[in-house]
């Protein structure tokens, strides 16, 4: 279980990736940095586009992250820099912190956990600083760069403000602000980046907000394959239609048995506030739903609202025009995936003799169901799905919100490097693109720690 306590201060001695950032650091600012911190990225397991339903989730933090070299500052401004040169030079006073939900450009999300921070403790104002990034997550690929990047920017300003917060509030104020950025996710991907701890994947539940340790199999690795095409949430309304598809769906099951529905915002409410199991939870899906999209007509006709009504209270700012929902398949999705989870969470507590096959086949339940009823994948990602199972794995899915970005495949140990060179030659070498790429694109992964500050060794 998760204590109170705050993400650790550690004393390193400095690293190559360290000191080469405190070199670009000091050229830039004309000073050293003051302290260092780093957030993770994050493999989701299982349990895809559940957690914004009020459903737990299975992830570990993986080891890329984004890294911050910090020096806080005299001055009433806040100056970001990267070292990838994409990413344009950013300065900013704390009169006129805005954030562009229309051009999520990347420090909108620094500020998002800058202002996060500055919401929490209700402050006037912050103490200035410079700040230069360097991350190694494959951007919008379903490895929670985002969110790294939001968590790290908030350990950043509540370390050189001088204030503390444990990792779960941490965790819970940055899930909060990432959404100032336009998406309206869950929690999973900033409650690991906190709440991971090295060897171990975590069930992490909702309301409140808890982690517990999950035992991965021995015999397996989990390898992550990124499909090459990139999908930036912020920036499309893919996200968000799904998100306000549970809400409407909840909204008219809710009220289709008799209960106060407009307080109701997801599934697993629902669920809780009609006492049932996941498996009946489906069998009312079925019982009231329709397959066919509905329309916003036939929403707000059943519920007995406004267009207006329904565009102030369910949709979000960037889905205000969309005109169908399929409610039945989103549901469906839910209510199965919630269930995967807690099946997946039992066969690594109970760790049978079968477990890799059991596990695996959940990993691939689990695909079908987001490529056919949530409809969240794409054609890379699905001949990517079909190499790794074709080169040993034995299940493998999307990860992450999908639309594009990485599988993770559960690969047995000893088919490990059959695996590797099998999809390189399949997926990656029959591309000129994704050949350039495949270095990055293409690794075994284990469950690494959380979000950290780090001070360099030896010095005061
Ligand atoms: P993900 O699935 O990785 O969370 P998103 O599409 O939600 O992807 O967010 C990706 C955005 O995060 C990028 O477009 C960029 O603005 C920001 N980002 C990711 N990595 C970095 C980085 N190393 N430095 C600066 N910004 C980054
Ligand atoms: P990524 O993969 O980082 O885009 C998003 C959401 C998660 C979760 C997953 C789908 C954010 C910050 N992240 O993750 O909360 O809903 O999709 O399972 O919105």
């Amino acid at each position: 279980m998760t204590t109170g306590a705050s993400p650790p201060t550690v004393r390193a001695p400095i690293t190559d990736r360290l000191l080469k950032l405190k070199e670009i650091f000091t050229s830039k600012y004309g000073c050293e940095p003051s302290f260092y911190a780093r957030a993770p990225g994050r493999v989701n397991l299982i349990g895809e586009h559940i957690d914004y339903c009020g459903y737990a989730v299975l992830p570990m933090a993986i080891e890329q992250d984004i890294l911050a070299a910090v020096k806080p500052t005299d001055f009433d401004v806040v100056h970001l820099s990267n070292t990838n040169p994409s990413y344009l030079d950013f300065s900013v006073s704390f009169e006129n912190i805005q954030i562009d939900k229309t051009k999520p450009l990347w420090h909108n999300y620094f500020l998002c956990g800058l202002k996060g921070i500055q919401d929490h403790f209700h402050l006037t104002s912050l103490t200035g600083m410079n700040c230069l990034l360097d991350g190694s997550i494959p951007p919008s690929s379903g490895l929670s760069s985002s969110s790294a990047l939001v968590c790290c920017a908030g350990l950043v300003t509540l370390t050189a403000n001088g204030m503390t917060l444990s990792k779960v509030e941490l965790a819970e104020t940055c899930a909060r602000c990432e959404r100032y950025i336009g998406t309206e996710g869950g929690g999973m991907d900033q409650s690991i980046s906190f709440l991971a701890e090295e060897g171990t994947a975590k069930l992490i539940e909702f309301s409140p907000l808890r982690a517990t340790d999950v035992r991965l199999p021995a015999g397996a690795v989990f390898v992550i394959a990124n499909s090459c095409v990139e999908m930036n949430k912020a920036a499309t309304a893919h996200f968000n239609i799904r998100v306000v598809e549970c809400r409407l769906a909840t909204k008219i099951l809710a009220k289709s048995k008799g209960l106060a529905w407009r307080d109701l915002m997801k599934l697993g409410d629902l669920q809780e506030k009609l006492g049932v199991t996941l498996e009946d939870m489906l069998a009312v899906v079925d019982e009231v739903l329709h397959p066919e999209p509905y329309t916003r007509e036939e929403v707000c006709e059943f519920l007995g609202i406004s267009l207006d009504e329904l565009r102030a209270t369910v949709l979000s700012q960037n889905t205000q025009e969309v005109s169908t929902f399929k409610l039945y398949q989103r549901a469906k999705h839910v209510y199965s995936e919630a269930a995967r989870v807690l099946d997946f969470k039992k066969v690594c507590d109970e760790a049978p003799a079968n477990a890799l096959q059991l596990l695996g086949d959940l990993m691939n339940q689990s695909h079908l169901s987001c490529k056919d009823m949530y409809e969240c994948s794409c054609p890379q990602l699905d001949q990517l799905v079909d190499i790794c199972l074709k080169s040993g794995a034995v299940g493998s899915r999307l990860t992450g919100a999908g639309w594009g970005g990485c599988t993770v495949s559960m690969v047995p140990v000893q088919k490990l490097d059959h695996f590797l060179s099998s999809v390189q030659d399949s997926f990656y070498n029959t591309d000129d693109q994704r050949s350039l790429l495949k270095e990055k694109s293409l690794f075994a992964t284990k469950p690494g720690c959380g979000a950290m500050v780090i001070l360099e060794e030896n010095k005061m």
